[in-house]
């Protein structure tokens, strides 16, 4: 099941299928050493695009999930599915409305066991991510607790995700969640380039996901799972 073997995700990349990445890059990537490709974007994702990218990953044996933004681009072959719910935006179409309408289109072919949810905390508000979905992003450390709650009390989720994705985003806030959350992995993605970020980020998260800096600087983000791995997170 997806929900269990996400536990063991320590550091993650996340490729975007709308983003230029060269065959030696990903060879690299494919052989970082990192736990799980994530495939997955805001814009321009396609079916036509991510099904391009899980063929060329599909040559190392690393595993790869499917981020699913959009019911047009969802790819069979993925070794699991994560469905973000983001929670902090009053549109209910991006916290379980694009959901439903995928559930009545594809209902009776979705791998369940493969599926696992996302509750998703938009802190950048740059981000196009915070953008289309319309997410209030102004949140102080108390907001974010009651997010934490929200997310492992009532909704269950496996996974909280804390998405500054983009920028760097606030040590505090992680810890203010990662001291909250009990069963609910946690989750950080955003802005991660240098090693001082890596392990901070990577002391109060349980999974670290870098994205921009594959394409900014693939080396250095080669070094990233060295940097998490080596960190301890508190409990
Ligand atoms: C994006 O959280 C990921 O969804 C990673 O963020 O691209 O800023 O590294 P960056």
């Amino acid at each position: 099941m997806l929900t269990e073997k996400v536990k063991q995700w320590r550091h993650a990349f996340k490729l975007d299928p709308n983003k230029v990445l060269s065959d030696l890059a990903l060879q690299m990537i494919g052989h970082s050493g990192t736990d799980v490709l994530i495939v997955g974007g805001t814009d321009g994702i396609t079916f036509e695009n991510t099904w391009s990218l899980l063929k060329r990953i599909r040559k190392y044996s690393i595993p790869c999930v499917q981020e699913i933004s959009t019911d047009s681009a969802v790819v069979p072959g993925f070794d699991g599915y994560l469905i973000p719910s983001v929670c902090n935006t009053e549109q209910a179409q991006w916290i379980h409305g694009a959901h439903l309408k995928a559930i009545k289109k594809y209902g009776d072919f979705i791998p369940w066991q493969q599926v696992c949810m996302e509750g998703y905390v938009v802190l950048n508000s740059d981000a196009k991510v915070a953008r289309l979905t319309g997410a209030q992003t102004t949140l102080q450390r108390a907001d974010l607790v009651a997010y934490a709650r929200l997310i492992e009390h009532l909704y269950r989720f496996p996974l909280m995700y804390i998405e500054y994705s983009g920028t760097f985003g606030n040590i505090q806030m992680v810890q203010a969640a990662k001291k909250e959350l009990k069963n609910t992995r946690l989750i950080y993605g955003g802005g991660i380039t240098t090693e001082d970020q890596a392990r901070t980020m990577a002391e109060w998260a349980d999974t670290i996901v870098v994205g921009n800096l594959i394409y900014t600087n693939v080396q250095k983000a080669l070094q990233t799972v060295g940097w998490v791995k080596e960190t301890t997170v508190q409990r």
